[in-house]
């Protein structure tokens, strides 16, 4: 492993593989709408001298036509489909494992690893970081990102971080940042999201939203590449807070005396105002960071947005291009895989970065809740 010392050279950080884990099984707006209608319906059926009294309100019924125009959502993948579409369940069935086995998120992001790991030809004992960067960790402790370095044979160090939605973007920056610096050589920064673990499925305003995926990216010294890279000209991370995405479940739980799974235990959001706050604050931190590195909105060939509502990202490209984005510019994977939390820009990427020549530009975004935001300036090498 290289020493970070003052008198090193900088070098520049490239990414040289990229991955996308995705489930086997998926669920269509259709499947979910009549899984949720039914649930609704026997709770109403169980509920109706409450609600003949006034007592408690009428469940509301799901539609997949307000899904697909709210959103633009038309399915999602998920680990586990059956848990998820069962009205007496409404969670995906994720069995507990022997501590012996490795852990699903670990499993996921090997399969991520891979694919980035041959694609910039290089094997795990190749890499000395790993981040498994995400916003929900299926334990506390050991990390899962040194469970994932132990099975790939990786070298040097490994550790968790969660940035919510944006947590890829601040792990790139935090990866990029020692390829800089020559602390270290190669890092994978890979994003295991099982949403489906803590979606509320039961609640018609969000039960559409998310998916399960697993992405991962290889960041190396670019001088080091051996194949097709996108450089990594400059990241910018932002953050300021705000309760209107929030998730009360933590290990203090026990300690509160509330061991019932409450409706905060799981994601919550005031949809309307997440929607009208990240709006501008994505758009001026896009177009701040693009002004200080000297990029004109002409300059961009592509914008891999987060992936959480087609009306968010056509607004957010319109103002960071001057204009509406032409067919390809701005590539939306949301409606196969929904919001995948921080995995969406880098499916986005992933799937949509193959056909770029040398010297094309392009940015990716991520946004979400803390709020935080981050971006990434990229270059094809
Ligand atoms: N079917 C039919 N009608 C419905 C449904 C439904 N399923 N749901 C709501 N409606 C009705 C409402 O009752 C309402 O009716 P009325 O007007 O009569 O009151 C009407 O539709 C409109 O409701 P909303 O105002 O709630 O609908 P919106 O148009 O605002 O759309 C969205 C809702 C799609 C949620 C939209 O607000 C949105 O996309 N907001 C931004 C969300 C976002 O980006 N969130 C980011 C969070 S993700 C993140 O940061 C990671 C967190 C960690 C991951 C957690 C993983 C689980």
């Amino acid at each position: 492993m290289l020493a970070a010392t003052q008198e090193e050279t900088m070098f520049r950080p490239a990414i040289t593989g990229h991955g996308v884990f995705t489930p086997s099984e998926s669920i269509t707006n259709d499947e979910l709408v009549a899984a949720f209608n039914a649930y609704a319906d026997m709770w109403n059926e169980r509920h109706a001298e409450d609600i003949a009294s006034g007592e408690v309100q009428a469940m509301d019924r799901s539609t997949s036509d307000f899904i697909f125009s709210a959103s633009g959502i038309e399915r999602r993948y998920v680990l586990d489909k059956s848990g998820v579409l069962d009205p007496e369940r409404m969670f995906p069935h994720l069995p507990a494992r022997p501590d012996e086995a490795p852990s699903i998120m670990a499993e996921m992001a090997v399969d991520a690893c891979g694919k980035a790991l041959d694609m910039a030809g290089r094997a795990g004992a190749d890499v000395d970081l790993v981040i498994c960067a995400a916003s929900n960790h299926e334990r506390a402790y050991p990390a899962i990102a040194i469970e994932i370095q132990q099975l790939l044979g990786a070298q040097g160090f490994a550790f968790d971080m969660n940035v919510a939605c944006s947590s890829a973007t601040f792990g790139m920056q935090a990866a990029a940042d020692m390829i800089r610096s020559g602390s270290v050589r190669r890092a994978l920064v890979v994003n295991p999201e099982i949403c489906s673990g803590h979606l509320e499925w039961r609640d018609r305003d969000c039960h559409f939203i998310f998916g399960d995926v697993c992405t991962a990216v290889l960041i190396e010294n670019a001088e080091e590449a051996q194949g097709a890279r996108f450089d990594i000209v400059s990241t910018r991370c932002a953050t300021q807070f705000s309760n209107n995405i929030r998730n009360n479940n933590g290990f203090l739980r026990r300690t509160h005396d509330q061991m019932e799974d409450r409706r905060d235990m799981q994601f919550m959001q005031n949809g309307r105002k997440v929607f009208k706050e990240v709006l501008p604050m994505v758009s001026a931190h896009i177009l701040g960071h693009m002004q200080a590195e000297g990029w004109e909105a002409d300059d961009l060939k592509r914008l891999w947005l987060h992936q959480a509502n087609k009306t968010m990202n056509d607004f957010i490209g319109k103002k960071v291009l001057g204009r509406p984005p032409e067919e390809g510019e701005q590539p939306n994977i949301l409606q196969d895989y929904a919001n995948t939390s921080s995995a969406g820009s880098i499916i986005a990427f992933s799937k949509n970065s193959g056909d770029l020549s040398p010297g094309d530009r392009g940015v990716i975004c991520s946004f979400g809740a803390g709020y935080s935001v981050g971006s990434v300036l990229v270059e094809r090498g």
